[in-house]
C-alpha cells in the first residue's frame, strides 16, 4: 500500500510547504503523522486528503509503523532522532545539514544522482542538499558533462524565508518599521545580524575558522559530493537580500572546454524542470507562477574569455531548495522500491 508517513517539523515553513507539495503532485499516502516539539503538540491541523493531525511531541513519539519520515527542524534535532526513525524501519529524508557529509547517507538531488536511490541506505537516510546548492548542482551537471568544470566562482542573493518563517516574519516588521521610520532600532535578537529590511548582509549560517560562513562551506562540499567531483574548485559568497522567497545565484563557471552560450542555453533548456529565460531575466518576483523550475537567464560568454561562461539562476527555496526535492527524493524511492517493509 502507500506509504505512511511522518513529518518532524511540519509546522515550519519547508513543513506547510511540504504538506502542500504533497496535495499538488497527488503523492499517495496511507497516513501522515506530524511531529514537533513540545511547544506545538497538541495542536490540531489539517492534511492532505481532508484529514487532520493532532501534532505529536518529538520527545516522546515512537516512530513504529512510519515507512517514511521527513525531517525539517534544524540540525540538532535531527541528529538526535533521525537514526531513531530509521532504526525504527523508516526510510528517513532528512533536510538539514546532520547527515550530509555521513558515508552511509546519500546526497540526493533526484534529476543529478537519483540513481543512488536504488538500495535503502545503509544509515536509513537520504540527505538533502542545501536550498542554494540544489538548483546550481542541477545547472553544473549538463555543463560539467559537456563543457568540462575548470572553476566555479558563486554569489548568492537568498531571502528571508531560508531562515524559516521566523525570517519571513522579522523581514515584513523590519521592513513596516523603516518603512514609517527611517532610523527604527534593528529588530532585537534579529535572524539576519544588523537586520535585513533595506539591508543585503553577507553572512548566512555561523562563520568559521578561515573567514567563511558554514553556508559557504556547505555550497562546495555538497556540491563535490552530489556531483561527484572531490577536487571542484567551488567558491561561494552567500549573501541575504530583503526578498521573501526565492533564492538567487551569480554564476561564473570556467569550463575546460570553450563554451558557445546560445548552444549552453539550449543544453540547460534541456534538462528536466528547468526553465531558460532568452528574453528578459528571472527575478523572485517574477517566477512565482512556475514556483517548480529552475529559472535560469543571462546566459553569457565573458567577451574576454570564451571557457567564461556566465548565467543568473533563481530557484524557490522552500520548493526546490527543500520540500519539492525531498518529495522527489520520496517519489523516486518509492517507485525503487526502498519505502516500507525495510526491517
Ligand atoms: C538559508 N540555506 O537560506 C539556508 C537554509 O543547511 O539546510 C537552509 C539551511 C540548511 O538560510
Amino acid at each position: 500500500g502507500a506509504p505512511r508517513i511522518a513529518l518532524v517539523g511540519g509546522t515550519g515553513a519547508v513543513g506547510r510547504t511540504f504538506l502542500e507539495l504533497i496535495a499538488q503532485r497527488g503523492f499517495e499516502t496511507s497516513s501522515i503523522r506530524l511531529i514537533a516539539s513540545a511547544r506545538s503538540a497538541g495542536q490540531v491541523l489539517p492534511v492532505p486528503g481532508g484529514a487532520e493531525a493532532v501534532v505529536e511531541d518529538l520527545a516522546t513519539c515512537d516512530f513504529a509503523g512510519v515507512d517514511l519520515a521527513f525531517f525539517s527542524a534544524g540540525t540538532p534535532i535531527s541528529a538526535e532522532h533521525a537514526p531513531r526513525a530509521a532504526a525504527a524501519g523508516a526510510l528517513v529524508v532528512d533536510n538539514t545539514n546532520a547527515f550530509r557529509m555521513d558515508p552511509d547517507s546519500p546526497l540526493v538531488v533526484p534529476q543529478v544522482n537519483g540513481h543512488l536511490l536504488a538500495e535503502r541506505p545503509k544509515s536509513g537516510i537520504v540527505a538533502n542538499p542545501n536550498c542554494s546548492t540544489i538548483p546550481l548542482a542541477r545547472l553544473l551537471k549538463p555543463i560539467q558533462e559537456r563543457y568540462g568544470l575548470r572553476r566555479v566562482t558563486v554569489s548568492t542573493y537568498q531571502a528571508a524565508s531560508g531562515g524559516g518563517q521566523s525570517g519571513i516574519d522579522e523581514l515584513r516588521a523590519d521592513t513596516a518599521a523603516r518603512l514609517a521610520d527611517p532610523a527604527a532600532p534593528a529588530p532585537g535578537n534579529s535572524r539576519f545580524g544588523p537586520g535585513l529590511a533595506f539591508n543585503v548582509v553577507p553572512a548566512i549560517d555561523r562563520f568559521l575558522e578561515h573567514g567563511g560562513t558554514l553556508e559557504e562551506q556547505k555550497m562546495r562540499q555538497e556540491s563535490r559530493r552530489i556531483l561527484g567531483l572531490d577536487g571542484l574548485d567551488l567558491t561561494a559568497t552567500c549573501v541575504r537580500v530583503p526578498v521573501v522567497n526565492g533564492h538567487s545565484e551569480a554564476v561564473v563557471i570556467d569550463t575546460e572546454r570553450a563554451a558557445d552560450a546560445a548552444e549552453v542555453a539550449a543544453l540547460l533548456a534541456g534538462q528536466e524542470e528547468v526553465r531558460v529565460w532568452t528574453e528578459g531575466f528571472p527575478t523572485p518576483r517574477t517566477v512565482t507562477d512556475q514556483p517548480d523550475l529552475v529559472h535560469v537567464g543571462r546566459v553569457r560568454t565573458d567577451p574576454e574569455n570564451a571557457n567564461r561562461l556566465l548565467l543568473w539562476l533563481v530557484a524557490d527555496n522552500l520548493r526546490i531548495g527543500a520540500a519539492l526535492n525531498a518529495l522527489q527524493i520520496a517519489e523516486k524511492a518509492v517507485s525503487h522500491g526502498i519505502v516500507g517493509g525495510a526491517l
